[in-house]
């Protein structure tokens, strides 16, 4: 095969995961209550109403999950600490649970021992539930500052001999949007005005965590640290000057909100003029804590998006735009999954990339990209691990990736595939499946998708040895 059909030596791949959605164990060996564990007592706000109190009981299967993936061959492995495992309250005067240290640095050490490289997101949703009630978690900027900073200083402290791969926050528009401004997600807060603070405040929160790492570990440590966010791809529905506009526009409301600060060191215009008083300003030695504060482009994308005008009354969080899968034709973009947003559209993906690489010039990671086949759940085991509809999604994606990396020359350094477990999938709770393994939630049992062999092979045939 021509090298430029390959990925570079030390190109990283493997599965992500999050603590809430895995670990169970809810209230074992000291672990505090997070706000998804309240949330999803909420009648109406999750599917089955299920929640994480079991879920893929990776708490105590950890042995097994990593089985796997030294089965899958995976270089590395992306997943999440729950902050209420090892602050059961959270906060910088509230005590350290070491168990729950223990917990993480049993589980990076086998990593470490196999081969597999440790990725580690410090916030993947799961606030204590303590800092919730105290100040409001995310609405407190001081607050909540110092207390994500001292958590970050803890796992630094003890964990960064060995974790040289940092995330700070996965996917800020779904931790301010969906849990402040339409309620979807917890805290379950619903406003037009609380999103901004909260999105406000976490840049700022993130940009000091990375700023002690600089500071204090990495010279020592030496590893890396970033954010990752989410963006799906966007074309305008057609030609109209209006659609133009609406893409532009949800790409600054999804990405551009949270990247341009970072990567730019400046909230985009657009968000600027349509909120007006109620984006807050950062000061200045805020913003020059911000822009600069990812040594990476951290991206989860999933799929592509038609964008239309969508007028004044459309929902603002989005930009005011109307979004969709099917074209002006009647068309449609790609394979449905089991969610109306997630259609496949590989070429969408390398348009992102390309985009991404253009408008920030940053070595970009892909931290999630994955694909739930439409009624998985209602099959059986055998049924299920066949998996036609996900094995078509990755080849295309991985493929699409290939391209843009040699032909395109975007930088991408890593790619994890969503997710290595069937888990609690949030509002979904366990009706949507993602995994490329299967789960049976009443045994337990793990059984392998092709999948998950599909993406070992291709990335066995497309790295250079
Ligand atoms: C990720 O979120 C999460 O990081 C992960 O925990 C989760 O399990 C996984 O994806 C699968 O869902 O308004 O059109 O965007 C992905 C981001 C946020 C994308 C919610 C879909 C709702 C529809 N998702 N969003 S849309």
């Amino acid at each position: 095969m021509p090298v430029n059909n390959l990925l570079p030596k030390d190109f990283t791949w493997g599965f992500a995961t999050a603590s809430y959605q895995i670990e169970g164990s809810f209230d074992k060996d000291g672990r505090g209550p997070s706000i998804w564990d309240k949330f999803t007592k909420t009648p109406g706000k999750i599917r089955d109403e299920s929640n994480g109190n079991i879920a893929t009981d990776s708490y105590n299967r950890w042995k097994e999950d990593l089985q796997l993936l030294k089965e899958y061959g995976v270089k590395a492995y992306r997943f999440s600490i729950s902050w209420s495992r090892v602050i059961p309250k959270g906060g910088r005067n509230d005590e350290v649970n070491q168990a729950g240290i223990e917990f993480y640095r049993k589980l990076i050490e086998e990593l470490v021992r196999n081969d597999i490289v440790p990725f580690i997101t410090l916030y993947h949703w799961d606030l204590p539930q303590e800092l919730q009630d105290r100040y409001g978690g995310w609405l407190n900027k001081e607050e909540i500052t110092q207390d994500f900073v001292h958590f970050a200083k803890v796992c630094f402290t003890s964990l960064g001999d060995i974790v040289k791969n940092w995330i700070t926050v996965n996917e800020p528009w779904c931790v301010t949007v969906l849990g402040y401004g339409n309620g979807i997600f917890a805290p379950g807060h619903i406003s037009n005005t609380e999103p901004w603070i909260a999105a406000h405040n976490l840049l700022i929160a993130h940009a000091h965590v990375v700023n002690l790492y600089r500071e204090e570990f990495k010279s020592s440590q030496r590893g890396q640290i970033g954010i990752t966010l989410d963006c799906h791809w966007m074309i305008p529905y057609d030609d109209s000057p209006e659609n133009k506009e609406a893409q532009a526009r949800a790409i600054d409301f999804r990405l551009g909100r949270f990247a341009d600060p970072i990567y730019k060191g400046y909230y985009p215009l657009r968000i600027k003029t349509i909120l007006q008083d109620r984006l807050p300003d950062f000061t200045p030695q805020e913003i020059a804590l911000v822009h600069g504060s990812s040594d990476f482009f951290g991206l989860n994308t999933y799929t592509t998006h038609f964008i239309r005008d969508g007028g004044q009354d459309s929902d603002e969080l989005n930009g005011n735009v109307k979004t969709g899968h099917t074209r002006k034709d009647g068309t449609e973009l790609g394979t449905q999954s089991d969610l109306p947003w997630l259609t496949t559209y590989a070429p969408g993906f390398r348009s992102l990339l390309n985009y991404l690489w253009k408008t920030y010039r940053k070595p970009i990671y892909i931290t999630e990209n994955g694909f739930p086949v439409r009624n998985e759940n209602s099959l059986s085991v055998d049924e299920a691990i066949h998996d036609k509809d996900r094995i078509e999604y990755f080849k295309g994606y991985t493929n699409a990736m290939l391209d843009a990396i040699n032909e395109d020359g975007v930088d991408v350094k890593g790619y994890f595939g969503w997710s290595l477990l069937d888990n609690f999938e949030w509002a979904e709770g366990y009706q949507v499946r993602f995994g490329v393994t299967h789960v049976d939630y009443k045994t337990q049992k793990r059984t392998p998708k092709d999948s998950a062999l599909f993406l070992k092979n291709w990335f066995d045939d497309h790295l250079q040895k």
